[in-house]
């Protein structure tokens, strides 16, 4: 009897903006991310005697336009892992859009989790990353709890999520501030590409990722939050340099964006512990300690009463249930 895999959500502190191979999803630069509490995506898949595969999305069957992302997944899977059944896939996503992070990072790791499973591939989590990757990028780092670097390699074998500190003791939160609910005008997938092809500072970005990796990795061993935050914010806000760089220019943001990023500013200014990331869309994430969470809750929610916020902690790698 297998049983229901569950895989949380991560925010990348050094983010992940760029392929060198877009089908396989091999990244220019390695990226590092916290995995999160709360947000996760339950999976159970099982074989069906079909000659196509039902992909349910919370309890409704999505139709053939709608699943070619999974379905396209699944014929990739069965083309390289050597099995020809097709599968039935329920997955219920805790990833509320109004908590303003994507689903794709803890959906792909919930369903190569479970495949794993169904069809006893016997893949160890450097493999499950591996196959969790080849769905979304984002997705090989959910396989682990905590603190996660993803090592871009350069090919299908060596392109994989490592654990730094799976239970790390260390006095963080995020908050995410909850701007437009609204779908992303330019996906994530097409933003990087734009970005790489066009942007005249993407080399620069490439270099620039190299040393803040090791920094935060750093910071991340002595527990300096600080450091941490600075190092956050300074990448996202280097990723969406490119965004702006790009031709044709594109941004994620929103009026509101900037406002908040402002706001943060200020509560620094005050002695607030509070750094802004940001990732393809407006909202913004505040990396707070567990006693300047409700401090900068209150002073956006003030300035700006239409937002919503929710507070999220460390959370863990896959579970099996
Ligand atoms: C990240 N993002 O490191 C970066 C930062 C968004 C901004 O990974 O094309 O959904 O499926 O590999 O993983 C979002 O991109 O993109 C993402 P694909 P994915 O978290």
């Amino acid at each position: 009897m297998t049983k229901t895999t569950r895989a949380y959500t991560n925010i990348a502190l050094i983010k992940y903006w760029g392929k060198k191979d877009t089908k396989l999803k091999i990244p220019y630069t390695n990226s590092l991310s916290l995995t999160l509490d709360k947000f996760y995506t339950d999976t159970k898949t099982e074989i069906i005697d079909k000659d196509s595969d039902e992909i349910h999305l919370n309890g409704k069957l999505l139709n053939d336009n709608e699943s070619k992302r999974i379905t396209n997944y699944l014929d990739f899977i069965r083309k390289n892992y050597g099995f020809s059944e097709h599968l039935s896939v329920k997955s219920i996503n805790h990833v509320p859009t109004s908590a303003g992070f994507a689903s794709s990072a803890s959906g792909f790791a919930a369903l190569a989790a479970s495949i794993n499973q169904t069809m006893n591939l016997n893949l160890d989590n450097k493999h499950l990353s591996i196959l969790a990757r080849n769905g979304s990028g984002s997705a090989s780092r959910s396989i682990y709890g905590g603190f996660v670097e993803w090592i871009a390699g350069d090919n299908n074998k060596n392109s994989y999520a490592i654990p730094i500190e799976e239970h790390p003791n260390i006095d963080l939160s995020l908050l995410s501030v909850v701007i437009s609910q609204d779908m992303k005008k330019v996906s994530s997938t097409s933003g990087m590409e734009i970005s790489v092809k066009t942007s005249p500072f993407y080399s620069n970005w490439v270099t620039l990722v190299s040393s803040e990796i090791n920094e935060i990795k750093q910071a991340i061993a002595k527990k300096d939050v600080e450091k941490i935050g600075e190092l956050s914010e300074h990448n996202a806000m280097s990723m969406h340099a490119l965004t702006l760089s790009a031709n044709p220019s594109f941004t994620y943001f929103a009026p509101e964006t900037l406002v908040v990023v402002q706001l943060i500013k200020e509560l620094r200014s005050k002695g607030i512990f509070a750094y802004a990331t940001i990732d393809a869309g407006p909202n913004v994430k505040v990396i707070c300690t567990k006693e300047s969470a409700p401090i900068v809750q209150k002073y956006i929610k003030n300035n700006l009463p239409t937002v919503t916020t929710v507070v999220a902690n460390i959370g863990n790698g896959i579970q099996y249930i």
